[in-house]
C-alpha cells in the first residue's frame, strides 16, 4: 500500500525495516487533511486517549492525559549515538551505534502489535523553503499524530521534497509499554535517526521538536554552517515603523514563550511600539550574504508551559489556546468540558479532575495540610501559531529575519543581574557558555538546582558541546555584523523569596535598553561581567518600581563573581578541559583579571 503514496526507495525501506520489528497491524499515511484529522480526533475519542472539549467555549480543543510517570523529558535517558564517544562530547550520554540499535530493536520488537502505526510526513519550515528540512515519523500515538499536525508542516507534499533534497530525517517512536525502565530517546546524528521508545510525552516524542529541530539540526548545522538553537524570536516595531528582531535562548521554562508573546506596558503602546512573535522555542540561524545573521522559526505551533499563563501575564499566548488547541496534563472540568491550571485565574473550579483524573477541586489540601495543585507543573498547551494575535507577518518568510540581539538567560535567584552586555561576539560565546540556571519541572528530576547549561543547549545539543563552542565562534567570524550579545535575569529573589522585577511586560523596559545599545544611542558603564546599564537608563516610567531597588538587581558584585569564575573555571576544566576552544579560557583569564 505504501507503493501508492511514494516510490522513494529509502522512504519505503525505512517503513518496510520498522514495520517489520514493530509488527503493527496496519499502517496508515497522515496526509494533513481535515477529513483524517477530524477521523483521528473521533477515534481517540472513542478509545478515551482524549477528551473532545465544549465546542462552544472551546472549539477544536481536546484534553490529553500522559501515564504518571511520563510528563516531561527524560534526560538521563537521552542518548547521542555518535559512531565515536568524543563526538558526543562530555555533556552528553552516548551509546556506540551499534550497540544501541541492537538493544533499541529488542526492546521495540511487536511493540506495535495490535496497533496502527501512522506514518507522518513532515517539514520543519515552510515547505518548499531553501531553509527547510523534512523528517517522517513513525509513531503509534494518535496524540503523537495531532500534537505534529499542530508543531510541523505535514504534508504529503513534503514527499517531493525528499525527492528533490535527497534527504530526511527518520523518526521511529512507540508507546510499546510506556514502561520507565526501558525508556530510550536516542539520536544518531551519523545516520539521521531518532529512535524513541516508551514515552507518550512531548519533547520525547513529537520528534520534529527537540530531537529533530535540536539534536539532529545542531549537529547538521556544525557540519554545514549555520546554527540550530533553543531560542525565541520576536520583532520589535518602534514608532517610525521599523522592525528589529532578537533571539534570545533561556533554559526550558525560563520564559521563551512569554517573552516572545510580549505585551508591550502602555507607556510604549501609546508611543507606537509593537512586538511580533515569530518563534517561541527553536532557531535556525544563517550567515546572511550581506554579513548579518538571519532567523527562522521552523516550528508552526506552540507547546507551551500552561501553569502561570494567563489574560495578565501572556494575553497573546491564553488567546493562541482558545481554538484547536490540545491541553495535556492540566486540569479537566467534566461540567463545562473546560480545563484549568493554576495560575489561569483566581476561580480555581469546584468540582474537577486533577492532571492524574482523581476528584480535585481549588483548596483541596492533602494529609499534611498542603495544597495539592491540579494540574502538573509542566502541564501544556499545544496551539497552531496562525491563533497567535501577534504572530508575525515574517513567520512565513522562507529567508528569515535579520537578528539584531541575541539574548542569552537563565533563572538566577542570586548572582546574575537583570541585564548586561558582552564587549563583543567572542565575549557574547563566553556569556552563552557560562550560562547557569536552575531546573525545571520540563525534565524530570529535581528543580531548582543551579546548573551550567550553556546556550541554554545542554540537553539539546547534538554534538560535542567544545565543538559547539567553536562552531559559535566561528560563525561569528563569518558575520560582518554580527548581533550584539546581552545576559539577563528576570528571576532574582529578595529576602522574602520574591521575584524583585516585576518581568512578563515589563522586560520591554530591557529591551528597550538593548535596542537603544544596538543602536549606539546610549553609553554604559563597563564592569568586570561587561557593559551595564546606568539605572537611570532603564525607564521605569509608570511602574511602581523604585531606582534603588533597581540597582540593587544592576550589580556585579566582585565577591559574588570571584566565587561564579571560580564556579566556571571548575566546570571548564573538569568538563572540556583542553578540547575548550582557547578563546574561551582568555576570556575566563580576562574576566579573573578585571575581577582583581
Ligand atoms: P519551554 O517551553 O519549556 O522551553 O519554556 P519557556 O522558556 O518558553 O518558558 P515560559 O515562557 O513558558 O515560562 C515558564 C515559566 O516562567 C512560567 O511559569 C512563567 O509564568 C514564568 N515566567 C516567564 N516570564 C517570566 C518573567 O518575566 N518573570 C517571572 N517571574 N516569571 C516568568
Ligand atoms: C522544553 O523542555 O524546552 C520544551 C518542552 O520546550 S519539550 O518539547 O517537552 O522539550
Ligand atoms: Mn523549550
Amino acid at each position: 500500500m505504501t507503493n501508492s503514496i511514494t516510490n522513494n526507495k529509502e522512504i519505503l525501506d525505512f517503513i518496510d525495516k520498522y514495520s517489520k520489528i514493530l509488527t503493527p497491524d496496519k499502517i496508515i499515511w497522515i496526509d494533513g487533511t481535515k477529513e483524517q484529522k477530524s477521523a483521528l480526533t473521533d477515534e481517540a475519542a472513542s478509545t478515551g486517549e482524549i477528551i473532545k472539549l465544549n465546542e462552544k467555549l472551546l472549539p477544536g480543543c481536546v484534553y490529553h492525559r500522559t501515564a504518571v510517570n511520563d510528563v516531561a523529558r527524560v534526560e538521563h535517558r537521552t542518548f547521542i549515538c555518535s559512531k565515536e564517544q568524543k563526538n558526543a562530547g562530555p555533556t552528553n550520554n552516548w551509546m556506540d551505534p551499534e550497540s544501541a540499535y541492537k538493544m533499541l530493536d529488542g526492546i521495540a520488537s511487536g511493540g506495535m502489535k495490535g496497533r496502527t502505526m501512522y506514518v507522518i510526513p513532515y517539514s520543519m519550515g515552510k515547505v518548499g523553503s531553501p531553509f527547510a528540512k523534512y523528517g517522517i515519523e513513525l509513531t503509534d500515538s494518535i496524540y503523537v499524530v495531532l500534537n505534529m499536525l499542530i508543531m510541523t508542516r505535514v504534508s504529503l507534499d513534503v514527499l517531493d521534497g525528499i525527492e528533490k533534497s535527497g534527504e530526511f530525517v527518520k523518526g521511529v517512536h512507540s508507546k510499546v509499554k510506556l514502561d520507565l525502565e526501558n525508556r530510550y530517546i536516542c539520536h544518531f546524528p551519523e545516520d539521521n535517526l531518532i529512535y524513541s521508545l516508551n514515552s507518550g510525552y512531548g519533547g520525547n516524542v513529537l520528534l520534529g521538536k527537540k530531537c529533530f529541530a535540536l539534536r539532529i539540526a545542531s549537529y547538521q548545522a556544525w557540519k554545514q554552517g549555520w546554527m540550530a538553537e533553543h531560542m525565541l524570536i520576536l520583532g520589535i516595531q518602534k514608532p517610525d515603523g521599523e522592525i528589529k528582531y532578537i533571539c534570545a535562548a533561556f533554559p526550558s521554562a525560563c520564559g521563551k514563550t512569554n517573552l516572545a508573546m510580549l505585551i508591550p506596558p502602555e507607556i510604549y503602546t501609546k508611543k507606537g511600539y509593537k512586538v511580533f512573535t515569530v518563534g517561541d522555542d527553536i532557531a535556525w540561524l544563517r550567515p546572511g550574504k550581506d554579513g548579518r545573521l538571519y532567523a527562522i522559526n521552523p516550528e508552526n505551533g506552540f507547546f507551551g508551559v500552561a501553569p502561570g499563563t494567563n489574560m495578565k501575564s501572556n494575553p497573546n499566548a491564553l488567546i493562541s489556546t482558545q481554538k484547536d488547541t490540545i491541553f495535556t496534563n492540566v486540569v479537566y472540568i467534566p461540567q463545562t468540558k473546560t480545563v484549568w491550571w493554576e495560575g489561569l485565574d483566581k476561580n480555581p473550579p469546584k468540582d474537577a479532575e486533577d492532571w492524574i483524573g482523581n476528584k480535585w477541586y481549588g483548596g483541596l489540601t492533602d494529609a499534611e495540610g498542603k495544597l495539592v495543585k491540579g494540574a502538573n507543573p509542566n502541564s501544556r498547551f499545544t496551539s497552531p501559531a496562525i491563533n497567535c494575535p501577534s504572530l508575525s507577518s515574517e513567520f512565513e518568510n522562507p529567508q528569515g529575519v535579520p537578528v539584531t540581539a541575541i539574548i542569552f538567560g537563565g533563572r538566577r535567584a542570586k548572582a546574575a543581574p537583570l541585564v548586561y552586555e558582552s564587549h563583543n561576539w567572542e565575549h557574547g560565546v563566553f556569556i552563552g557558555s557560562i550560562m547557569a540556571s536552575e531546573t525545571t519541572a520540563a525534565a524530570s528530576g529535581a528543580v531548582g538546582v543551579v546548573r551550567h547549561d550553556p546556550m541554554a543547549m545542554l540537553p539539546f545539543c547534538g554534538y560535542n558541546m567544545a565543538d559547539y563552542f567553536a562552531h559559535w565562534l566561528n560563525i561569528g567570524a563569518k558575520l560582518t555584523h554580527p548581533p550584539k550579545v546581552f545576559n539577563v535575569n528576570w528571576f532574582r529573589l529578595d529576602n522574602s523569596g520574591d521575584f524583585i522585577w516585576p518581568g512578563f511586560g515589563d522586560n520591554m523596559r530591557v529591551l528597550d535598553w538593548i535596542l537603544k545599545r544596538c543602536e549606539d544611542a546610549i553609553d554604559a558603564v563597563d564592569s568586570p561581567i561587561g557593559f551595564m546599564p546606568k539605572a537611570e537608563d532603564i525607564n521605569l516610567e509608570e511602574l511602581e518600581f523604585s531606582i534603588d531597588r533597581l540597582k540593587s538587581i544592576l550589580d556585579s558584585d566582585k565577591s559574588v563573581w570571584t566565587e561564579e569564575a571560580k564556579e566556571i573555571e571548575n566546570f571548564y576544566t573538569t568538563k572540556f578541559g583542553e578540547t575548550l576552544p582557547k578563546e574561551l579560557y582568555k576570556q575566563l583569564a580576562d574576566l579573573k583579571d578585571r575581577l582583581k
